[in-house]
């Protein structure tokens, strides 16, 4: 089938006589063991949660239902760009995750039009709460907000009110809205840009005939066409390089395995079978967090700061001296290190990859030359201060100061534009999550008195 809902309908009864099975025959096996250490330590590592389109191995990084980000960027789709080969679509990863499978062109067009469709409004009362909020609120609150206005036109929510719809069929409603809010999102993210830099004034306008990263950036005002109002001064390869950008981000950001804490929120309270929009919006609030989604913008600063005190990106002495620093005042390198992998983040590297097929457009940039040094330099000085278990750069290292380049400088922005990415992979579950028709979370607790009578037994 061309279109994403007849093909999820195809998929479903056998998915779900899967499932069944399983919960038949092993119910009781056991996976894992729940230690103290866990409880009281995040959880760290407690495989607990069922996860489908996305695993994170500590040696090859993330892999979306099982293709590595390379063999996305061979497989996938891009636009349909008369021969020449653009990054994939975010679309065609979004049709990865919901299905398992690759689409095809046809299809990945289908639902980038899909999208577009569905994108070309926001709700009237979403503008006016838009309009209405303090121009410098955090971007990630104004996110957060415009998202849960939005349940007001939940079609799911609309349906359970009536009570007219079964268990089995709550997946299509929750379907809708996810498809509804992902479509949303270029609009949501232009008005709160121009609500930070513009007055709240359009920055530019949506295209219908254009896909998903491309209105992200034109309502940012960030292309050379004329769907961009401001005065960005891209010249064609600059304007269509961005665009690029903002598919391979939003495209690598989609998901990272269900534990972290955008993911895991939005499964959460979706749990309770608040609407997309409500279970969203709670995981926006928690990819607001410095140790989640901000660490972007520390590198950005890092870099920054880095090349006001050394007298070339290219000193390798003064970069490790600074990096000596850093550390021997008690403070992390950013950008380096990882909770789960061991390797250099594959993101990272797609990312390094755009620098270097661009030779002329990044050579003159001292912070971009500062950050591919660094991914030489760094691990080295990691390594030989021994402590952190994966001294390779993660993605952060590099996303943000790609941004900045083109001339995104509101450092508190960037999130805005991973919350736009990392929508597919957390709502991808939540339709997965009703299918299965999944219970509603609820791990036990224990206080310190209980904790320490287990400790006592032993
Ligand atoms: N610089 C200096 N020290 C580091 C370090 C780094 N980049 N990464 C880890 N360490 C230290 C830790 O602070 C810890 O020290 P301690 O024993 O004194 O507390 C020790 O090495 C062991 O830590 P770890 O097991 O290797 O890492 P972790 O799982 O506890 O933490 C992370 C992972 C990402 C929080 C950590 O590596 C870090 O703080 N990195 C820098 C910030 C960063 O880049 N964050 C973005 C992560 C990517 C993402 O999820 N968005």
């Amino acid at each position: 089938s061309l279109d994403l809902k007849s093909t999820m309908v195809n998929l479903i009864p056998k998915r779900r006589a899967e499932l069944l099975e399983i919960r038949k025959n092993y119910q009781n096996l056991k996976v894992d063991d729940i230690t103290i250490g866990s409880i009281i330590g995040g959880m760290r590592g407690n495989r607990s949660l069922l996860w489908q389109s996305t695993s994170l191995d500590p040696e090859t990084g993330i892999k979306f239902q099982g293709y590595t980000i390379q063999e996305c960027q061979d497989l996938l789709p891009s636009v349909s760009n008369k021969g020449k080969k653009e990054n994939f679509l975010p679309e065609s990863i979004l049709w990865l995750l919901m299905t398992g499978e690759i689409p095809t062109q046809q299809q990945a067009d289908n639902l980038s039009k899909e999208l577009a469709t569905r994108g070309t409004k926001l709700p009237e009362y979403t503008i006016k709460i838009m309009n209405d909020l303090p121009k410098n609120m955090h971007p990630m609150t104004q996110l957060a907000i415009g998202l849960a206005s939005m349940n007001k036109s939940s079609i799911f929510g609309e349906k359970y009110q009536e009570g007219s719809i079964g268990k089995n069929d709550f997946w299509e409603y929750i379907f809708e809205d996810v498809l509804n809010l992902i479509a949303a999102l270029p609009q949501l993210t232009g008005k709160i840009y121009s609500n930070i830099t513009n007055n709240g004034e359009p920055l530019g306008k949506f295209n219908e005939n254009k896909d998903w990263s491309y209105n992200i950036c034109s309502l940012l005002g960030m292309t050379n066409s004329n769907d961009s109002l401001n005065t960005c001064n891209f010249n064609d390869s600059q304007s269509n390089d961005f665009i690029n950008l903002m598919r391979l981000y939003t495209g690598i950001h989609v998901d990272h395995e269900g534990g972290n804490v955008s993911a895991h929120t939005t499964h959460l309270v979706g749990s309770a079978l608040s609407d997309p929009y409500l279970s969203y919006s709670s995981g926006i609030m928690g990819l607001a967090g410095p140790l989640h989604g901000l660490a972007a913008q520390e590198v950005v600063r890092f870099l920054i700061q880095m090349n006001k005190e050394i007298s070339s990106p290219n000193n390798e002495a003064e970069i490790e001296e600074y990096l000596w620093k850093t550390l021997n005042s008690n403070k992390v390198i950013p950008g380096y290190g990882h909770a789960v992998l061991r390797r250099p983040d594959p993101r990272f590297t797609a990312m390094l990859d755009f620098v270097k097929a661009r030779p002329t457009e990044f050579s003159n940039d001292p912070n971009v030359t500062l950050m591919k040094n660094l991914s030489d330099i760094t691990p080295k000085v990691l390594l030989e201060h021994g402590k952190t278990k994966n001294p390779f750069p993660n993605v952060d290292s590099a996303s943000g100061i790609l941004f900045y380049h083109y001339g995104l400088k509101e450092l508190l922005f960037f999130t805005v534009i991973f919350g736009c990415s990392r929508s597919m992979g957390p709502l991808t579950q939540l339709v997965w999550d009703r299918i299965y028709g999944l219970p509603i979370e609820r791990p036990k607790s224990l206080d310190i008195q209980q904790i320490k009578n287990i400790c006592k037994k032993t």
